[in-house]
Formats: structure tokens, sequence, C-alpha cells
């Protein structure tokens, strides 16, 4: 068994059963002219922790351990989109529109693929998602169970959207989570904040966070 330094406490985990999720590191979120630039958002910040995922992914590979990597995005033709997540609010381009990485949040365009610096090595898994949630009409949860995957650590953006509603589906399936508190962004940093706090309140009542520094103390 190893022990992650975290909070509210430490992470105790046996590396056989332990596997790395990150969460859209799709150029669409983190680069100008991408969905999250056409919900009005200062897509800058993101672009900050990539070289911090970058550290965590490393550290996985070296120890040998899974990683899956999902991107949120839809069929081309947008038949796993509901209508509802397209029509909602004002942005500047809606989900399908075609724009300067291709068609916002569909899969094989430009705008979808993770960011080259981050880009999946051969024999990882990439799962595309149509929700916010990565369990959400996807096989996760099979391939975890096919792995022998108890415990995970998360990765990613957007700390308080998919990432943190991925954790939770996770938890209330039984996965003991954690989250790299480094290696996540949100465009708002008081959501970020308090995404952590929620998580880690009531004794972990969703998971625990710790920074890469220690998962990397841990995996070494
Ligand atoms: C959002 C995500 N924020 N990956 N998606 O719409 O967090």
């Amino acid at each position: 068994m190893k022990t992650i330094v975290a909070q509210p406490f430490d992470f105790t985990f046996d590396p056989a059963h332990l596997a790395l999720v990150v969460i859209d590191m799709q150029r669409d979120f983190i680069e100008p002219g991408g969905f999250g630039a056409t919900l009005g958002n200062d897509v800058s910040l993101l672009a900050r922790i990539v070289p911090t995922v970058g550290r965590l992914l490393e550290a996985f590979r070296k120890a040998g351990l899974p990683i899956i990597h999902t991107r949120e995005c839809h069929r081309p033709d947008l038949s796993d989109c509901p209508p509802a997540k397209r029509l909602r609010g004002k942005p500047s381009m809606r989900i399908g529109d075609e724009g300067p990485m291709g068609r916002i949040l569909v899969s094989g365009e430009p705008g979808a693929d993770i960011v080259p610096a981050l880009a999946a090595k051969p024999g990882e898994t990439v799962l595309d998602k149509p929700g916010k949630g990565a369990f959400y009409a996807t096989p996760l949860g099979e391939i975890l169970a096919e792995r022998r995957i108890t415990h995970l650590v998360f990765a990613g953006v957007t700390t308080e959207v998919c990432v943190q509603t991925t954790m939770r589906e996770a938890n209330d399936r039984g996965f003991e989570c954690l989250l790299a508190e480094d290696a996540t962004e949100s465009y708002f940093p008081e959501f970020k904040k308090a995404a952590l706090d929620m998580i880690r309140a009531q004794g972990a009542i969703v998971g625990w966070t710790a920074t890469v520094a220690e998962i990397e103390t841990a995996l070494r």
C-alpha cells in the first residue's frame, strides 16, 4: 500500500488498483475560438495548468499505471446532444457551428482534440462523452471494472463542471477519488476554490485533494 499526503487526511491506495482520469483537456476549452470562449470565458486561465497535468501524466506513465483521457464532444449529427444543451443561453456560437477550430464540440474536429502537449500515448484510453459526467453514456464503468480499479486520481477542466460531476458519479459508484489541486482549473477561481472545499468537506464526502508534487512523491 502507498499513501499520498492529502486533504482532509492521507489517501491510501494499492497501486495495482489505481488509475488516472484526465478530464477534457481539449482545445475547445483551452484555446481561443473554442467552446469555452463562445461562452464568454477567459480561456488563458485554463492553459496555465497544461504543464502540471503533463507532470501528472508522466508520473503515471513512469509508474506503468492506467490512464484515461476524456473529451466532451458530440457525434457530427448531434444526435447525442440534447436540444437543451445546444439551445441554452446566448453563446457567440452553438455546439455544432463552424468555428476557427472546426465545428464546436464535435468529435473528429480539431477543437475536440486534446491539446497537443497532453496527447494520449499508445495504450492509453481516450473516451468521448456527451455529458458533463464521464460515466453518463460511456463505457467508463465497464473499463474500470475490467481493470479492477478501485481508486482514481482526477485532473482536468473545469473543476466545478465536468471534473466535479465525474468525481461525484465515481464516488456514488464506490470509487475512492482524489483530485490533483494544481492540475485542475476553472474559468472562475472562486468556483475552483469552492469545489475543492466541497469535495473534501465532511470527512472527504466526495473525495480527497492533493498537489501534483505529493502524488509524484507517492508514485516514485
Ligand atoms: C464545461 C467541462 N465546463 N469540461 N465542460 O462545459 O467542464
